[in-house]
């Protein structure tokens, strides 16, 4: 029988505990410990949804239900491994596993759709670190699969469905991504472009005109320099306030999971924010576990192995 080839699933990573937010939050500030007030905030937001977020629990099942299609279409041609950026089981530990199996081929398949220097790279180069303490061993990476149809329509659908809502003229939808430093874009990283291309896609699948929607972003972190806006929370209060709108429909399509940026930013802050200026939410379901994103994820596979 040939040799099964790795696929490498990259995710973020979350704390499982409240005792390890302060060792996550120092890896995520790159071995700064983060400061009390900033440590404090954090740990007050992990508290209010509940800790695991749950991506933890996602990515894992994101892994498993990958493995069974690939198992299904491919019987014995991959081994699906989870490596995580900011908490164990790190990707060099994934890496370590996939050689201790024998497996010298490794698909790298960051679980961020949009490409960018500081999500896709970052995750490839401590992939690519960790397989260069093997020789022999072959890394493909994947860069970005944001123009998948399945995934398109994955948001698109739930957009058809609520058609009466959004065809209404005091209901706009408003797209998200996280945001970025600015610098990064400046520089001239494509995720944002990737990210107006993602959402103006979902947009004609779903048939909404320019007036339906905007794009805005989210989840900026808590650093002193610029980063991409305008901010979701302040374009919702706008278009409540200022365009009389009265229904906003969320739709995080910048990530695929349900976890901190989607429990707390839009579920409790972007609600809280809408809901005191007088209107209401409706966020669109996210990726997760589904058929969709698992036949997005196979897809990504099966076209990296034929090149
Ligand atoms: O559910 C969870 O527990 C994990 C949620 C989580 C996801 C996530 C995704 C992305 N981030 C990206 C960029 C940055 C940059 C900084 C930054 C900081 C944080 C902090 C937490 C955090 N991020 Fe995150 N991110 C998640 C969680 N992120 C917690 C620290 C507190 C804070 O600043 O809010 C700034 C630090 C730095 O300079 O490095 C930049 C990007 C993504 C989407 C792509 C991906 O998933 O890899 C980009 C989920």
């Amino acid at each position: 029988m040939t040799e099964p080839t790795a696929v490498l699933l990259m995710a973020y990573g979350t704390p499982y505990q409240e005792s390890d937010i302060k060792g996550y939050y120092t890896n995520i500030r790159h071995g700064q410990e983060p400061p009390k007030p900033l440590m404090d905030q954090l740990v007050g937001r992990y508290k209010a949804i509940g800790l695991p977020s749950p991506l933890a629990r996602i990515t894992t099942a994101q892994r498993d239900g990958l493995q069974a299609a690939l198992d299904k279409a491919h019987p014995g041609a991959y081994k699906v491994y989870e490596g995580l950026k900011y908490i164990a089981p790190f990707i060099k530990d994934a890496v370590d596993q996939i050689a201790a199996d024998g497996i010298t081929r490794v698909i790298g398949l960051p679980l961020a759709p949009q490409y960018s220097s500081y999500s896709s790279e970052d995750y490839h180069n401590r992939a690519r670190k960790a397989v260069e303490a093997h020789p022999g061993m072959e890394y493909l990476p994947v860069s970005s699969w944001w123009n998948h149809q399945e995934l398109i329509h994955f948001w698109s659908d739930q957009l058809v469905a609520k058609k009466d809502l959004t065809d209404r003229p005091d209901t706009k939808v408003i797209f998200s991504a996280h945001s970025l430093p600015l610098r990064i874009i400046q520089g001239g990283d494509p995720y944002k472009d990737e990210v107006i291309g993602l959402s103006n896609a979902v947009a004609q699948a779903a048939g909404l005109n320019e007036d339906q929607y905007v794009l805005a972003w989210q989840s900026a972190g808590r650093t002193q320099e610029p980063w991409i806006g305008p901010d979701f929370v302040k374009v919702a209060k706008d278009l409540i306030t200022e365009s009389g709108m009265k229904t906003i429909v969320s739709a995080s399509i910048g990530f695929i999971a349900d976890n901190l940026e989607i429990c707390y930013d839009v579920d409790m802050e972007l609600a809280k924010a809408i809901e005191s200026a007088g209107g209401t939410l409706t966020r669109l379901n996210m990726p997760n576990d589904s058929p969709a994103l698992i036949a997005t994820l196979q897809q990504v596979v099966e076209e990296t192995k034929a090149e």
